[in-house]
């Protein structure tokens, strides 16, 4: 029998259906409501950054960070960790660090945050949009600790919890054939030859300011699981919520036995990063746009 919400519907092949959640709307009993029937796992929005948990050096925040996750797990639902090493949303004493103390206190910052909520989350976003569009590492305070930085970090969070799966994410990269894609894929395969703990790549599939459903997206998700590593796509919005790209990324995932999961990054359009492009599957009074319908008949 087909399933009548994005939850109950992805489960049926194992799979899950989440959201971004914000703090801060909580209190929203409209987007609470949405988001508690239709989803069954929650990545905190901005709630998990570094400038939110480590605002001080080594003094650690997880108030609003716990309220998601305790709002979530009460639900019955699951919660995906991000993001711990990112050259953005640094807190202003990180970004004024360089060299071996800025490598130590990433080190730290990922030791203090994965000790807090060791064995609860199902996956962590460890590393955040590392690499430049032509595919080469992208220019930051934490490249310039050493290109090793990224394994490092990696290694630091398996031993941190070794039971939570180890994400790498990033954007543009949902074109098998674009540069980004396969500098992402080229440190996959380096890793897994390496032995450098790495169980899972996040396509973030912001289709949204002018990107689109590259036709390949299916081919990009099947490179990386061949590579050996699980795919999900943790960030999804579509300008104006197309229905055809919806469920296009959708299939592409059910197709793919190692697509875990997807998230959208909001509920309703007003709570988007970009509510001008109208890019989610419910509109800003929490109506289900003709998206949301795709995307549920694609899961089902
Ligand atoms: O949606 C997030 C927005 O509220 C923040 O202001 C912004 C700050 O960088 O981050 C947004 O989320 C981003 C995510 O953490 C990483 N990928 C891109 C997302 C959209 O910018």
């Amino acid at each position: 029998a087909a399933a009548s919400t994005l939850g109950a519907a992805a489960a049926q092949s194992g799979r899950y259906f989440g959201t971004a959640i914000a703090a801060g709307r909580l209190n929203d009993s409209n987007y609470t409501t949405i988001a508690a029937r239709e989803f069954n796992m929650v990545t905190a929005e901005n709630e998990m950054k570094p400038d939110a948990t480590e605002p001080q050096r080594g003094q650690f925040n997880f108030g609003s960070g716990d309220q998601i996750y305790n709002w979530a797990t009460q639900r019955g639902m699951k919660v995906r960790g991000h993001t711990l090493a990112w050259h953005s949303q640094q807190p202003g004493w990180m970004q004024s660090l360089s060299g071996s103390s800025l490598r130590q206190a990433m080190i730290d910052h990922i030791n203090g945050v994965m000790a807090h909520y060791k064995g609860k989350l199902a996956a962590w976003d460890v590393v955040n949009e590392a690499f430049n569009e032509d595919g080469s590492r992208r220019q930051s305070n934490l490249q310039a600790t050493g290109n090793d930085w990224i394994e490092v970090a990696f290694r630091t969070a398996r031993a941190a919890d070794p039971s939570v799966k180890l994400c790498y994410n990033d954007y543009n990269i949902e074109n098998a054939t674009y540069g980004k894609t396969q500098g992402v894929l080229n440190m996959v395969k380096d890793f897994k030859s390496r032995g450098v703990p790495i169980d899972c790549v996040g396509l973030q599939t912001h289709f949204t300011g002018g990107s689109s459903l590259p036709g390949n997206f299916q081919t990009t998700l099947q490179n990386f699981a061949s590579a050996g590593v699980d795919v999900a796509l943790t960030e999804v919005d579509v300008t104006n919520a197309s229905t055809t790209q919806y469920q296009g990324l959708t299939q592409a995932c059910m197709n793919v036995s190692r697509c875990l999961g997807i998230t959208v990054w909001g509920v309703r359009d007003s709570d988007s990063w970009r509510s001008s492009e109208s890019p989610l599957l419910f509109d800003g009074s929490g109506n289900k746009k003709a998206a949301y319908t795709s995307v549920l008949n694609a899961l089902n």
